[in-house]
């Protein structure tokens, strides 16, 4: 035919095909979001595919993005999903002007993919399939009416009435899914009467916010994490959205009596107050998955003595509201440590990401193993029944937190020849820091200053100065636990049940 004699002109068509094939898949985003937000679900195709995703992870991959991206993890995962769906979309807008059928073949691909990752999810309801499924009609559609506008350059490379119309079309669906977008916002199924009620709430203060006296050292780390600055891990890419009214949590499972309590409830029981450090398992040696804040809340001592617990059971599985899980031993909620349901850190409600409006809080273990967030179900149990979400995947079913010791300062700056302050922060949440020492490049080990000591459940600053001489320096912390025994020098990765190894900082001086 003529086109093929004419490269410019066909380069013209594939960018045209490319074009709309990218509208098109656009158009369908905007069209699942919106869908999502009408029947209020977060299943819109990008999440749907995300969540999945997340879902099927192996250990290496999710180390590999928490080490890349930080707590950005989702944001880069929604940012790729969005590259490939970009990507194959213009590859079936380029096929779809010479036959619809190969470019609609990419697009109903693509829309299937989505519409079976929302069914594996636990969170996506019966209608959690339908947002990703509009998305791909309505793809369908944009496609056809491209693939009959560019039809006619085929034949006619300088039809100018085609290439208008091309443009038109390009333009009504920019401007129509840009529309359908910022409607998806305002009908953002529940997050703005969450963000509202969370505002409204009034709970139960802490006589001070204040952290007890003579912990503050100084140092480069504040013994209090700032709500903003508090690290955040979860495999929600799409935060639930629980207004507290709504709120209901169920113990049930191996007990006597099954309980069901409301937001309501729960204010009625006495409150507790307690500083708390919540580590990840996932952070690396140095890492900053770890902060310090005051939780409130009740002590699940109480509630799970009052349910009545099976003498056989060891376990509690605790499920959130989009389908994690986390399996604790039945001990550590039981003990002296005084676990908690938590609905407000440093004396304010939750915040949404971090478990609004109520979530597990224990001392002693990683996140995925008690602090699930979002929390909805505590099912008495035992280990040999259930497993946990990360325990499939690769991590351990318990998961106590590992002694371990961070260098925050002079980390990445530049020193004057002098004394020099070297401070960090050490933990063992209920066990203790009883010691903490400092070695230059691989000299004998001095001894730190401790900051006083509130509770084993919270971390401990510590300081120590150095009379650095010229040159780069090799520094390295360790750290003994309230029995005595030192901190783990082999170095290991957080798979399968926490990283080991000596924090070692390099400084340049002079
Ligand atoms: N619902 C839910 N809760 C969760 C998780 C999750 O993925 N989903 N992750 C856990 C993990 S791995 C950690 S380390 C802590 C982190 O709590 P934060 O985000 O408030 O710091 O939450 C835990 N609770
Ligand atoms: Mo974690």
């Amino acid at each position: 035919m003529k086109q093929q004699a004419d490269p410019k002109a066909a380069a013209g068509i594939r960018w045209r095909g490319a074009a709309g094939g990218v509208l098109a898949a656009l158009a369908g985003l905007a069209v699942g979001s919106v869908s999502a937000g009408i029947l209020g679900t977060q299943q819109t195709p990008v999440v749907a595919i995300g969540s999945a995703f997340i879902d099927r992870v192996p250990p290496w991959l999710k180390d590999l993005a928490i080490a890349w991206f930080g707590t950005h993890d989702k944001t880069a995962l929604r940012a790729g999903i969005l590259i490939v769906v970009a990507a194959l979309a213009a590859v079936g807008g380029i096929l779809a002007v010479r036959r619809y059928w190969a470019g609609a073949l990419i697009t109903i691909a693509l829309a299937g993919v989505a519409v079976a990752a929302a069914f594996t999810r636990a969170d996506s309801g019966q209608t959690g399939f339908l947002p990703s499924a509009f998305a791909g009609i309505t793809a369908l559609i944009v496609l056809r009416l491209f693939s009959r506008r560019l039809e006619p350059l085929l034949d006619i490379p300088d039809d100018n009435v085609s290439r208008r119309g091309f443009l038109q079309l390009s333009a009504g669906v920019a401007l129509g899914s840009a529309a359908v977008g910022a409607l998806g916002r305002v009908v953002g199924g529940n997050r703005a009467a969450v963000a509202d009620a969370r505002k409204r709430l009034r709970l139960p203060q802490p006589r001070t916010l204040a952290p007890p006296a003579g912990v503050q050292a100084d140092g480069a780390v504040p013994w209090v994490t700032a709500n903003e600055d508090f690290y955040r891990i979860d495999t929600a890419l799409s935060v639930p959205q629980i207004v507290p009214s709504d709120w209901k949590l169920r113990v049930h499972g191996m007990v006597d009596r099954e309980l069901e309590l409301t937001f309501d409830d729960l204010l009625k029981r006495q409150v507790l107050h307690k500083w708390v450090t919540l580590t990840c398992v996932s952070n690396q040696v140095g890492g900053d998955l770890v902060g310090n804040a005051l939780w409130s809340g009740v002590l699940l001592k109480d509630l799970l003595e009052e349910a009545g617990p099976a003498r056989d059971a060891d376990a509690i599985k605790s499920t959130s509201k989009d389908g994690f899980t986390a399996g604790t031993p039945l001990p550590t909620l039981l003990d002296d440590r005084q676990a908690m349901l938590a609905f407000a850190m440093n004396g304010e409600p939750l915040p949404v990401e971090h478990g609004f409006p109520v979530r597990i809080v224990v001392p002693g273990l990683y996140g995925y193993v008690s602090a699930t967030k979002w929390l909805v179900d505590i099912e008495v149990s035992r280990f040999d029944r259930f497993e946990g979400y990360w325990t499939p995947r690769g991590w351990s079913a318990l998961g106590p937190i590992k002694l371990s010791s961070r260098i925050d300062t002079p980390l990445g700056k530049k020193v004057e020849p002098g004394p020099v302050t070297v401070a960090g922060v050490a933990w063992d949440q209920h066990v203790g820091v009883s010691k903490v020492e400092v070695r230059v490049d691989g000299g004998p080990w001095q001894q730190a200053t401790l900051a006083a000591d509130p509770s084993i459940d919270t971390w401990r600053q510590w300081h120590w100065t150095w009379d650095a001489p010229g040159g780069t320096h090799l520094l390295q912390v360790r750290a003994f636990d309230a029995k005595g025994n030192p901190q783990v020098e082999a170095s290991a990765p957080p798979a399968p049940n926490g990283a080991t190894g000596l924090h070692t900082i390099s400084v340049k001086v002079g």
